[in-house]
Order: structure tokens, then sequence, then C-alpha cells
């Protein structure tokens, strides 16, 4: 695909063409946007995080992340559309720019790059990384399932050719264990977002185990007025819950690590629809779920910063 200078938010997009806009919007908004290199993947692909900052030292910081599994194509398309969105919206949205004078975002859009490929080249439904299994034909791990908290558990396979194969040991994914450096090395996120499809839920910690969170109600209370928010555009239904109380038990999921490690705002959102497409998400619904998202991740990132 050719790489273009203003990209078609519409559309999908291959992981080359992802990364050349990046530069093109970094070189649009040097002073609010960096790029930062936070590893490389399996099959030695880089990996980028947008880094929205206007200045200070290691400011309190948002994490989102988007296409941690690869089919979930919508994720990745919603974060290309809204690392524009803000872009463009700093300095006119007054909630924005209040956010972003006293706070960092940092955005990884394409989270498993290795597995964003081969659902473009070979298998358009392929969710897992795409490291070898050794004595099996079968290759990848679920990076949802290879975080450190609850790791192997319930709701996670130890079979290397299950789509939830959790891999030989916590952080074993090079995808993930990237991830966790830059947060542990930074040590000021306040939240951790991180997006997948589809269902249309919005989800907090606990999915490793079925009983509440310490801050459940708080957690309970933010997410359903985000979702409310994501309503109010153009009317999509979304739950609200804990991830085994609203999906299923799941362990070794990043956001439980997260919070876990004392990032208090750690939600998962399963995007549009409900499977009547599902991870087919046609292109002319990328712009609305993206739009419609936008609204309750602001939502989350206004409350975090008053917090
Ligand atoms: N769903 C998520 C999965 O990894 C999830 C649900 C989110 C589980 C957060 C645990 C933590 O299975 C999809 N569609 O991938
Ligand atoms: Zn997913």
């Amino acid at each position: 695909e050719r790489s273009t200078r203003s990209l078609n938010f519409g559309a999908y997009h291959d992981l080359n063409t992802i990364y050349s806009w990046m530069d093109t919007l970094v070189a649009d908004y040097p002073n609010l946007i960096t790029k930062q290199h936070i590893g490389v993947s399996y099959e030695n692909r880089p990996m980028y995080v947008l880094k929205f900052s206007t200045g200070g030292y290691n400011r309190p910081a948002i994490w989102v992340d988007t296409g941690i599994h690869a089919r979930e194509w919508v994720t990745q398309a919603t974060g290309v559309w809204t690392a524009n969105k803000i872009a463009t919206d700093y300095g006119t949205d007054a909630s924005l720019t209040s956010l972003l004078n006293t706070m960092d975002l940092y955005m990884l859009i394409v989270a498993n790059p290795d597995g964003y490929v081969f659902s473009h080249t070979n298998d358009r439904m392929w969710r897992k990384t795409r490291s070898v299994n050794p004595g099996y034909a079968c290759r990848g791990v679920d990076p949802n399932r290879n975080w450190d908290a609850g790791f192997g558990g319930p709701g996670a396979s130890s079979y290397p050719c299950s789509d939830s194969y959790h891999g030989p040991s916590a952080n074993s994914e090079i995808e993930v264990k990237n991830v966790v450096n830059l947060i542990q090395s930074h040590g000021n996120f306040k939240a951790f977002i991180s997006v997948h499809s589809y269902s249309q839920l919005l989800m907090y910690p606990y999915g490793y185990v079925c009983s509440s969170a310490n801050h459940q109600a708080e957690l309970h209370s933010v997410g359903t007025a985000a979702a409310q928010k994501l309503t109010s555009l153009y009317g999509t239904a979304y739950q609200v819950g804990s991830i085994c109380n609203i999906i299923y038990q799941a362990s070794g999921g990043s956001i439980d690590w997260s919070y876990n490690s004392g990032i208090k705002y750690s939600f998962a959102f399963e995007l549009r629809d409900t499977g009547r497409y599902g991870f087919i998400l046609p292109a002319d619904q990328i712009i609305p779920t993206a739009s419609e998202t936008w609204l309750a991740l602001k939502h989350i990132m206004e409350y975090v910063r008053d917090h």
C-alpha cells in the first residue's frame, strides 16, 4: 500500500502504512507528539508508542493500547483515528487541552505487529503472536494471557495450538515484555486502557478471579458514565462490569496486571459489534466506532485527571 500524507481513516491499513502515517503525524505535530521505539517483536519488527506530551518531566500518564489481538482490526483503526483526533483537537478542545497540560498520553496502536502482518498476508482470523512453540507446528501465544496476573490459571490454555495459549511463562512474549518494561520504568501511569473487539463491553478487573477488585464500586461508576457518553452518540448499547462477570474468566490479562501493579484505572474495551460481523467489521463502521469510543475514553481520562 502506498503511504499517504493524509490517511483515509475510514479504511483498514497494513502495518507499513500505519507506521509511515505515524511519521507524518509526528512531523505535523512536533511540539505535541514523539515516537518512542519500545523494542522489537518476535520477528524483529519495531514497536512504536506515540507519546503526547506538552512538557514537564515524567508527568502522570495514561496508557492506551490497541491491536494486542491481530484480527481485531477495528481497534488498530480506532487507535489511528484517536491519535489524529487528539493531535487536531489539542489547543481547541478546552478539556483535552487541560488534560494534556498536566498529563501525558501514551498510545501503542499496533501492540502485536507480527500477528497484524500475518492477519493481512495469511490468515485474517489470526489472534496470537507469531512465536515458535518448540515441539509444535502451531505458532503463537495469546498475548492477553501472558501477563503476570494469575498466570496459567482458569481461562487460559496450556495447549500451544489453542488461541488462548498462555505461553511457557509470564512475559515470555517480547511484545508483552516491552510494554511491561516501559510501564515499570516510567512508574507514573495512572490509567491503563486496552482495546479489543468485539462485544460492546467496558470492563475492569478482575478476569483471573471472579471476586471483586478493591475499587470495584468506583471503577463501575466511572465505566458506567463512560459507556453512557459512548451510547449518547449513536445509541450503541454497552454493558459494563468486571471481565469475569460480563465476558468470561480469563487469566494473565493485561489490565489485571496493571491493576495489581497499582494502576487503579485499568479498563478494557470490547468495541463493535455484537457478532453480526464480529472481527470483520465493515470499514464504514470504523469512524463511527472510533468517534463513539472517543467519548468514553475522554470521560475516563478526565476523571483520572480530576482524581
Ligand atoms: N476478548 C478479551 C480476551 O482476551 C479480555 C477479553 C479482556 C480478557 C481483558 C481478559 C482481559 O479474550 C477478546 N475479544 O480478545
Ligand atoms: Zn482481543
